[in-house]
């Protein structure tokens, strides 16, 4: 190597784009939760004394509704006489359902079950905020028809509890961020220590398999004050404190979210790009409403929903799809319609969803998505190729046959050559929202042309050494290094284990074996590189750019109209965010630390935001609306 005593500082600008990808489970999953896990889809349902108004579950918000009103104008008419449990159950059974998530209690704070807690009272303090004890609607336990007729349909009973309450005592709705404020700290630890007896009612009278927590906003990491009451310890405690009531409780994410606690995670109304680093579930509307919404008639087709559904099982998540029943109890005719055209595509392709897992593919096909389960891959085509032929990255795995769920006597030819299976298709398509195709295999289905797993890159500073795992295949690699004064922009590569892999021509791992190594860059000039180095990594036998970029930035609610703005970034995550109005000034400046941020943008007005959360190598820049 030249004798060079210069170091470069080169600011190289650097993408790191590594899908990180692999076909076994990046997690393992407690045996608590295996069936919920394989159940795959689940139904959510948004039913308390709102379903009355039928403006949503917010309305007590979104109208300025005093407690005094609300309660004697709207919970105290709420008379649901026409709820039938064994219709939702079966219901829910001919939709391919497995489990059912119903609001114990929302936002509102009214009971849909029988408290005893005495501090859940109306605002006269004299009865019981409670179905059977504020309303006309009888002494039926409605939480407990339903739980019966679930498991007549062999289907899990689980309930949603918010810990944000607007009618309690203890606390006051926050006009401003909506959510509410605390009286005082006595009141806050009163009212914490009494939703754990009201939980240790519902735990203990209805044993919910899931408890799905909501209202958690008002957290933080530290210590509480009156707006910002509930904690992450507050969080972990509840977790605690539940786990130590029911050993097989599932609970989701929103103890107190942005703190990975909880068994899942649960992105609401939006699919992550990749699968995250644990179990998830993705919650939908079917129209725009959690909550029974009179003039929301905009549903989604089944075919949005089945495409999302598989989607986020591709994805290896769970997908809970909602029905806000109305006041009377029945359910809304579109929502019924819509789950029994649900129910028809899962009676045929049911196979392809329940126990199957994520894509064995880091790249996903322009037709649709890939699951998989041992023995078979799932190919689940919505967009019919032209051409007649399906091509699908070939696998390591030996294919006895191929055939349609649709159709599942027919095989279907194919030839494997060249990195890809190639399926020759009829005409038409025997399932025109979805035809699932499936592989019949041996063992676990597994890419062969998309194998090298990149895992956490490591930049030791000089020569760039990353460091890859790898299992079979070849890689293209590439860079674009700017040391500030070497005689040549290029670099060369180096691989540390030869027996595990080599660098054949300019920049193409072929990777031998299972095994990491680590490729070092080194500028043409031989100095060395300091600091961080673009690698472009793309697929050289399918030729499809397996990038993602590896930071992953997601914020949310947007549009914004709560006023607190949650951001959540996989991988390193990005330092500084700034919020800039349409004239490009920047109106909000933040420094991150954590993957997961949240903070208050109540104080911006109303309008378009431009958000930009960057670091020294890269840049998320993102549409905001503050509504
Ligand atoms: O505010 C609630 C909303 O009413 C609904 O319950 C959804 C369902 O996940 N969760 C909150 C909004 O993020």
């Amino acid at each position: 190597m030249k004798e060079h005593s210069y170091r470069l500082y080169a600011l190289i600008i650097l993408m790191i784009q590594i899908s990180i990808h692999a076909s076994k489970a990046q997690y393992t999953i407690p045996p608590r939760m295996e069936w919920w896990y394989e159940a795959r889809f689940g139904m959510f349902i948004h039913f308390g004394s709102y379903s009355y108004l039928g403006h949503g579950e917010w309305a007590f918000s979104e109208e300025n509704w005093t407690k005094s009103a609300y309660q004697t104008q709207v919970s105290a008419n709420f008379n649901p006489s026409d709820f039938n449990a064994g219709t939702i159950a079966r219901l829910a059974k001919n939709a391919g359902m497995k489990y059912l998530v119903i609001t114990a209690k929302h936002h509102e704070g009214f009971c849909m079950w029988e408290t005893d807690v005495q501090s859940f009272k109306d605002i006269t303090g004299t009865t019981m905020y409670d179905l059977p004890d504020y309303t006309a609607f009888g002494t039926r336990d409605i939480l407990q028809e339903l739980k019966d007729s679930c498991e007549a349909q062999d289907i899990k009973f689980c309930l949603y509890y918010s810990i944000l309450d607007w009618n309690h005592s203890s606390q006051e709705i926050n006009r401003h961020t909506y959510y509410s404020n605390m009286a005082s700290e006595s009141a806050r630890t009163d009212y914490i220590a009494d939703m754990k007896v009201q939980l240790n009612e519902l735990i203990t009278r209805y044993h919910p398999a899931v408890m799905w927590f909501d209202g958690d906003w008002t957290y933080n990491a530290g210590s509480p004050t009156l707006s910002s009451w509930w904690t992450k310890s507050d969080g972990e405690d509840l977790y605690n404190y539940l786990r130590s009531l029911d050993t097989a409780v599932i609970i989701n994410e929103r103890v107190c979210r942005s703190f990975s606690l909880g068994d899942f995670d649960c992105p609401e109304k939006e699919v992550p790009d990749t699968p995250l680093n644990r179990p998830w579930e993705t919650c939908q509307t079917m129209n725009n409403s959690w909550g029974y919404k009179i003039w929301d008639q905009n549903y989604k087709t089944p075919a949005t929903l089945i495409r999302e559904m598989v989607k986020v099982v591709s994805r290896d998540g769970n997908y809970l799809l909602n029905i806000g029943p109305k006041g009377d109890g029945t359910v809304p005719e579109q929502s019924v319609k819509v789950l029994n055209q649900i129910g028809e595509w899962m009676a045929v392709n049911s196979e392809s969803i329940y126990a199957a897992t994520r894509s064995p593919f880091a790249s996903e096909p322009v037709w649709g998505y890939y699951t998989k389960k041992p023995g078979k891959l799932f190919a689940h085509v919505f967009e019919w190729p032209d051409n007649g032929i399906l091509k699908i990255p070939s696998l390591v795995n030996s294919i006895k046959k191929i055939y349609t769920l649709t159709e599942t006597t027919t095989s279907i030819s194919f030839a494997d050559s060249n990195g890809y299976i190639r399926l020759s298709l009829p005409d038409t398509a025997p399932d025109p929202m979805n035809t699932v195709f499936v592989l019949d295999v041996s063992g676990i289905p597994e890419a062969s042309s998309e194998f090298i797993k990149v895992t956490d890159i490591v930049i030791t500073g000089e020569n760039g050494a990353k460091t890859i795992d790898t299992y079979g295949g070849s890689l293209q690699l590439s860079a674009t290094a700017y040391p500030l004064d070497a005689t040549d922009n290029t670099v060369s590569w180096t691989v540390s284990d030869t027996n595990v892999a080599c660098i054949d021509a300019e920049g193409l791992l072929t990777a031998k074996q299972d095994g990491t190594i680590t490729v070092t860059a080194v500028a043409n000039d031989e100095s060395d590189i300091r600091g961080r180095l673009r690698i472009t990594i793309s697929n050289q036998t399918t030729g499809d750019q397996q990038f993602r970029d590896q930071t992953t930035v997601r914020i949310f609610p947007n549009p914004n109209e709560h006023g607190i703005l949650n951001i959540i970034q996989t991988g390193k995550p990005k330092s500084e965010l700034v919020i800039y109005d349409i004239y490009g000034c920047p109106v909000m400046k933040h420094v991150i630390s954590e993957k997961s941020f949240s903070f208050d943008i109540s104080s911006l007005s109303t309008g378009f935001y431009t958000i930009r959360i960057s670091d020294d190598a890269s840049v998320f820049i993102h549409k905001l609306i503050k509504s």
